[in-house]
């Protein structure tokens, strides 16, 4: 089944090779201002091209074609214009899944575990698709995973999980999984008695969930595209989508031309935010189009304080909509209060925005009939996360930007299909109306106690009291907080099991015994008992489409769909007559998620329809189901972080070659960063201050409760960062991160303002 191993490693710098201390040469080059554009297509080219994977790319975001499987943004059915619409971080994501590269049985032969130890996630996902099934058992010997056939690995995690205490067995998903195998996931967990289903949603987008859900009544975004293209006003804040969601500049293009205005609120000047050529036109390859209006460059975690001296300005004004505040919220009389308390003095050290900026934003705010908050992880992984979100819930709530054309809250999912996997219960604690919708439809008893999110989870692994891991997609391991301590989490389990399409870090770390099963992708050709079957996804809007995967090529590969995996593991430890049909027929799991899930009524008629369909979505409507019944505004705390000498806060950010700890390539473009990954992005001023220089090479320190953790060897670069702070990429930067720390209300962990100090090497980059 293996094709012959390739010798790859020789195109890859010996320092990318290996992890995590290796010290490599990144180049730092003129920084290109202008994001997309030609040279992005021609970027995307290189990565697509050799990868053969033209067809996936000539019918993604088709209707009837794959769902691009990179980010959340929607997908645009109405456009006639281009015969392809695809963005170039989509293009690398099709690469990379399509990939003639093999990492066979004679890959895992060649390296045993602890070798693979030593390698970076860049030279793991290189080695290409995984080939057939993997087992590694500890107690043999052996450390190297070996070739196993599927009935083998079904059995073998089947007698672990009935003999598993269900509230010791972890279920773990990707945003990346299709509706129907998060269903039968949950189903599985369910079924064996826990609610253990934590997800990458616990590290991204969940501050916004909490926050959503209380103020206005649903965890999710209010907007429509034409919401976008047509609002008067953009706040954009802890963003950057010209490398994250690329195709959104699009649509902030369109607003521009349609008069709309756009304010930035980041630590470090985008390129894509800051302005844009569109890919797609003809007029777009040689027009830059400006696009931030106002750029403040806010401290991290600086956003709370700013909204808080925005709504004092508006309230101060009297910039208010007061026939919103009155018929659909509650608390405006206690908000007022608190807000004309603040200290201004206090609120622009917190935020780093100055008295002149905010009035220049409330005069934005005072002449836009409407005006809408975009936002991603800069937002939502600090410690008081909840709180800036409540407080930018405020200043939409307060000037009644919500519910209305052109209005409203818009957070950019992550995972191409995070959104909608919470949707079908890939939750830790979904409602009870789900439980019982659950229990009632399949007649076995569901489990009411909530299960363990993503940084519980990992608690228990590392402290001893969990035997099992299941993970539907993802890299645990190298994506969450305190790599050090999930590494060990990882391995002292009973039994781990990966689904997988490509080698990566977690796999490195097995449990006693572990089982890598080899998935077929979102790209590829699923053929069942019933005929080829298609998946269904949602994206940032709550729109739920169709994906039809038709690459045939990777036939000859010992691959088995997600849904079969799951069912197989299910049939095999319950053996009942349970799971078999939604394997033969995944329109079978949209039935019952129609049956459970409120609004999929006629779901399998209504995929048909190019473009899919639209979820509920109260606040779209005005009407919030909070406990009161109103959009609540809220009073909440300013909670400056304070900053000892000598110290500053770090936040972790993606290159524009990546994919989370999916690495496509060494550079990062727009960044001006070239051939290396381990750099520190920091202001001038205070690269001085430290008695550093750019170039210098440093041990990044970070500080907590517990002691400190060290990430060796950085090269420091000058850049436009705001003061105090500091960026470096992740994975890289995870190490610095405790597993303890993490938000109130969310438990997401603080990757974005870790307490640090840098030790100085003594000597500089050779380039
Ligand atoms: N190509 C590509 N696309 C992706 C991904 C990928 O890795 N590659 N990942 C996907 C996933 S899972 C997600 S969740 C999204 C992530 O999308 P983003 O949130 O855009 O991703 P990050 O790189 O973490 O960027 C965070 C941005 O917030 C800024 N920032 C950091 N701290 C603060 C702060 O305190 N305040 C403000 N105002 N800004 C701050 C940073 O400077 C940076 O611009 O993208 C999705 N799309
Ligand atoms: N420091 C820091 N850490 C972060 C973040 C941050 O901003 N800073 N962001 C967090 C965020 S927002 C997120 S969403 C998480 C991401 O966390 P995860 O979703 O857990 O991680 P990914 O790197 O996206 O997972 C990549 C792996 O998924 C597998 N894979 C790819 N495609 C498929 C598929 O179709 N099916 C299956 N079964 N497997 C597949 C491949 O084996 C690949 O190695 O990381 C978090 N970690
Ligand atoms: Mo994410």
């Amino acid at each position: 089944m293996a094709k012959v191993l390739r010798q790859k490693s020789s195109s890859l710098s010996g320092a990318e090779g290996a992890n995590p201390t290796a010290f490599d040469n990144p180049k730092v080059g003129h920084r290109v201002k202008v994001a997309a554009g030609p040279g992005g297509v021609i970027h995307a080219m290189q990565h697509a091209i050799p990868a053969r994977g033209l067809l996936p790319l000539l019918t993604m975001n088709k209707p009837g074609g794959v769902d691009c499987p990179g980010c959340a943004w929607p997908e645009p059915y109405q456009n006639d214009m281009n015969l392809v619409e695809f963005c170039e971080n989509g293009a690398k994501a099709i690469a990379e899944e399509t990939t003639a590269d093999r990492a066979g049985a004679d890959f895992w032969a060649r390296y045993s575990v602890t070798e693979l130890r030593t390698k970076t996630d860049f030279w793991l996902g290189k080695q290409g698709r995984i080939t057939e099934p993997l087992l590694y058992d500890r107690s043999s010997g052996d450390d190297h995973y070996r070739p196993v056939s599927w009935e083998k690995a079904f059995a073998l995690i089947a007698e672990q999980l009935q003999r598993t205490d269900p509230q010791k067995a972890v279920f773990y998903t990707s945003g990346r999984a299709s509706n129907e195998a998060a269903y039968a996931f949950q189903l599985l967990a369910r079924r064996l008695g826990s609610n253990n289903l934590p997800d990458c949603g616990n590290l991204c987008h969940e501050s916004t969930g909490v926050a959503l859900k209380e103020v206005a009544g649903l965890g999710k975004g209010s907007i429509t595209m034409s919401d976008l293209e047509t609002t008067d006003l953009l706040i954009s804040v802890g963003q950057n989508p010209g490398t994250n969601h690329p195709r959104s500049l699009t649509s902030f293009k369109k607003m521009k031309e349609n008069g709309g205005k756009m304010v930035v609120l980041n630590p470090m000047p985008e390129t894509g935010l800051m302005a844009f050529r569109e890919p797609q036109s003809p007029m777009g390859m040689v027009v830059p189009e400006k696009l931030a209006d106002e750029y403040l460059q806010v401290r991290l975690d600086g956003d709370r304080a700013f909204f808080q001296q925005l709504n004092k300005e508006l309230i101060l004004r009297d910039a208010l909509d007061h026939v919103f505040i009155d018929k659909f919220t509650s608390g405006f009389e206690q908000l007022k209060e608190h807000l004309l308390s603040l200290d201004d003095a206090e609120l622009e050290v917190g935020s780093g925005i100055s008295a002149a900026q905010v009035a220049r934003v409330a005069d934005l705010v005072e002449r836009a009939e409407s005006a809408i908050v975009s936002w991603t992880l800069g937002v939502t992984q600090h410690r008081e996360s909840v709180g800036t979100l409540r407080e930018i819930m405020n200043f939409l709530f307060l000037t009644g930007n919500i519910g209305k054309p052109g209005a409203g809250s818009a957070p950019f999912r992550g995972h191409s299909n995070v959104q909608g996997n919470r949707t079908v219960g890939i939750w830790e604690k979904m409602p009870e109306p789900f439980l019982a919708a659950v229990e009632e439809h399949f007649g076995f008893p569901v489990p009411r106690e909530h299960g363990l999110d993503t940084v519980k989870a990992l608690r228990q692994m590392r402290d001893g009291g969990n035997r099992f891991f299941m993970s539907l997609g993802g890299n645990l391991v190298r994506v969450a907080s305190d790599t050090a301590a999930c590494e060990k989490a990882m391995s002292s389990q009973e039994m781990t099991v990966h689904l997988s399409t490509k080698p990566n870090g977690s796999h490195a770390w097995p449990g006693e015994k572990a089982l890598i099963l080899p998935v077929r992708a979102r790209t590829d050709e699923d053929i069942q008992a019933s005929g080829p079957q298609k998946v269904t996804v949602e994206n940032s809007f709550g729109v739920v489409s169709a994906s039809v995967g038709k690459r045939k090529a990777n036939n000859d590969l010992d691959l088995k769909s997600e849904v079969d995996i799951i069912c197989s593991v299910g049939r095999e430890t319950f053996g009942d007559d349970f799971w078999q049909p939604m394997i033969d027929n995944y329109a079978l799991i949209r039935d019952a998620i129609e049956a459970t899930v409120p609004g999929f009524e006629n779901y399998n008629e209504r995929i048909e329809k190019p473009g899919g369909f639209y979820l509920p979505n109260g606040p779209r409507e005005r009407v919030f189901n909070t406990e009161n019944g109103k959009a609540l505004l809220t009073v909440n705390e300013t909670n400056v972080l304070d900053l000892p000498a000598g110290h500053l806060l770090l936040s972790t950010v993606r290159s524009h070659d990546q994919f989370n700890s999916t690495i496509y390539g060494l550079d990062d473009r727009y960044r001006g960063v070239r051939q290396g990954r381990r750099v520190v992005f920091m202001h001038r001023d205070d690269i001085a201050q430290l008695g550093l220089q750019d170039g210098s090479l440093v041990d990044i320190v970070s500080v907590w409760e517990d002691g400190e953790r060290r990430a060796p060897n950085f090269r420091v670069i000058e850049y436009d960062h705001a003061r105090g702070c500091c960026s470096v990429y992740l994975p890289e930067g995870n190490v610095l991160v405790p597993l303890d720390s993490a938000a109130k209300g969310s438990n997401t962990p603080v990757y974005k303002s870790v307490l640090v100090r840098l030790e100085s090497l003594g000597r500089q980059a050779e380039v």
